[in-house]
């Protein structure tokens, strides 16, 4: 009988097992890209299941184009995933957290909710990232929609934008104090731990954030670091948060890591030849 060394033997790790369902953002400032190097910063293992391919014009303003992913493929997908690391999987590491990033269309929003519902996931963390600038407004509108309507009861986490809190809330948002509302109004109708960005649309000199959980209520608040957006500052915050929750950390503990993730990202950032840098994940190293 031959002995095998030590060193031959396979070490099997068992980290934390999260899956984005999103979209491909081509530089790889936003979308699935962003989530899958901020697992890898964060020590989970990252899975991105893709539904749409984003690709930016530089010939008409850097707008998006914006190609969905079949929806059998989407399916497939899913499915590949859920066999693999499931509850069912028997596999050591099992996939309890799930981030939602761009869906794009009523259709894949319905084949993620079927997903979403089938398995039962733990943390369903929504970005919900409501308007793709190369889309129809028409489109959208359904999107957005379908959106609330079949994601958003779902999560157990949501983390909107300026934007998006509007949207969600239907309150308009100026100051702190109407960005809290908002995401009160936001948990009220979701269930879900909210964290509504004001990043640098309001006024002052810091970028500031609100965590309402439905006990406790968090203004988080970090300098900003210039008054321009970053690309994939939204994908990163929420892929942070669930990269915490999948590690065990409380939907606080995670909003504050994610929070410092970010600002440190952002602290970082690239610089590109796109009219917007981009954060980058290794910002905190
Ligand atoms: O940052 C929002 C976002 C999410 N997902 C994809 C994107 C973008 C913005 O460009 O392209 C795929």
């Amino acid at each position: 009988m031959t002995s095998v060394s030590a060193d031959a033997m396979p070490h099997v790790t068992s980290p934390a097992v999260v899956l984005t369902i999103a979209g491909s953002e081509a530089t790889g400032g936003a979308g699935a890209q962003a989530d899958l190097k901020t697992f890898q910063e964060l020590g989970v293992f990252g899975i991105a299941n893709l539904t749409c391919i984003v690709s930016f014009n530089p010939n008409d303003s850097w707008n998006h184009r914006f190609v969905p992913v079949e929806q059998q493929v989407i399916a497939d997908q899913l499915e590949a995933t859920t066999a693999a690391y499931g509850p069912a999987s028997g596999a050591p590491s099992v996939l309890d957290t799930v981030k939602i990033g761009m869906l794009g269309s009523p259709a894949t929003i319905s084949t993620v909710a079927g997903a979403l519902q089938d398995n039962n996931f733990g943390n369903v963390v929504l970005d919900p990232v409501l308007i793709c600038k190369g889309q129809e407004p028409g489109h959208a509108l359904d999107t957005d929609q379908a959106l609330k309507a079949q994601i958003l009861p779902l999560a157990t986490f949501v983390t909107p934008n300026h934007f998006e809190a509007e949207s969600l809330s239907g309150l308009e948002i100026t100051d702190v104090e109407s960005l809290k509302a908002a995401a009160v109004r936001i948990h009220e109708l979701s269930g879900a731990a909210v964290l509504a960005k004001g990043g640098v649309r309001l006024d002052g000199p810091d970028a500031v954030d609100v965590f309402y959980d439905g006990h406790t209520l968090e203004v988080l608040s970090a300098p900003k670091v210039g008054d321009v957006a970053v690309s994939g500052a939204g994908c990163s915050l929420a892929a942070a948060v669930t990269a915490e929750l999948a590690k065990g950390s409380t939907p606080l503990e995670a909003a504050r890591a994610a929070k410092e993730f970010v600002t440190a990202g952002i602290r970082n950032r690239v610089a590109s030849g796109a009219p917007f840098d981009a954060l980058w994940q290794g910002g905190p190293r």
